[in-house]
């Protein structure tokens, strides 16, 4: 099933990956903010980041939640201008983060959430890296249109590469589109993306900022994982960045994105 990718290969169960996965795992339970677990801890690598990300995913996994999918961010320069971490990094999806359509988030769970116009695949086989953008394609069965919640645990929404790392890349919350087209059928190298809160218009984009195809968000995140000896699932979703700055949501928010021939995808942000 999907969550084996949290099986492939064993936890590095240190004690320190151990202590920051708590903390980390607790803030987003909590909907607390953090400080930063760079200021303390100065010399966490990315692997390491890597290592809490997954142990806190897993304490998610044995209280009942599973993975259905990953996420790529900061595939974007707009993204990665608005938080100043200039390298693409992955996080995991799990079944409790996923909305349907039109539903609302519970302002409560989040901390500062803000919301991104995103695409997503949905894979119908196995994707192992290393491989070309064009064999990643051949992987997926659908895409859609869709927003992701993202919500840093950390204080002000202020972090380094490895902080976001292991705060699961801010995930916090997804939302598919209905319209889900045939890969074959569809050009996703430059869909227009309009991000509206309340009917007003907040961004405006294309999908070719996410890695100038979104298709090489998906190659790179099961490059990313073959060094590490994962791989994608049958059945995942996979959310590929944002193609524009993230939004900040308010309590009464209407949230609304509009593609260019991928339909529209909303949520409501709970008064
Ligand atoms: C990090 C997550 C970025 C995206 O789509 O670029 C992301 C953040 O901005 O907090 O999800
Ligand atoms: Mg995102």
């Amino acid at each position: 099933m999907a969550n084996k990718t949290l099986t492939q290969t064993p936890l590095p169960k240190t004690p320190r990956v151990a202590t920051l996965a708590k903390i980390v795992d607790e803030a987003a339970r909590k909907a607390k903010a953090i400080v930063q677990l760079s200021s303390a801890y100065k010399d966490i690598s990315v692997r390491e980041a890597y290592d809490i990300q997954r142990a806190s995913i897993g304490m998610r996994v044995e209280r009942g939640d599973r993975v259905v999918g990953m996420k790529m961010g900061l595939t974007s320069h707009a993204k990665m201008q608005q938080v100043g971490v200039h390298s693409p990094i992955y996080g995991h999806l799990t079944q409790s983060m996923m909305l349907n359509d039109g539903d609302s988030i519970q302002m409560e769970t989040q901390i500062h959430p803000r919301a991104e116009p995103e695409i997503a695949f949905i894979l119908g086989r196995d994707l192992s890296g290393p491989v070309t953008s064009a064999q990643a394609m051949l992987a997926v069965e659908g895409v859609c249109a869709a927003l992701e919640i993202i919500d840093s645990r950390y204080q002000e929404f202020k972090f380094d590469l490895c902080d976001v790392i292991a705060d699961n890349a801010s995930s916090s919350g997804f939302v598919l589109g209905s319209t889900v087209a045939s890969p074959q059928d569809f050009d996703l190298g430059n869909i227009g993306m309009v991000l509206e809160i309340n009917g007003e218009i907040k961004q405006v984009g294309s999908s070719a900022a996410i890695l100038e195809h979104p298709a090489n968000a998906l190659a790179q995140l099961a490059n990313m994982l073959a060094e590490r000896g994962e791989h994608l699932r049958a059945g995942q979703i996979i959310l590929a960045g944002s193609a524009t700055a993230a939004e900040y949501v308010q309590p009464g928010d209407f949230v609304r994105l509009r593609t260019d021939g991928l339909g529209t995808v909303s949520l409501h942000v709970q008064p």
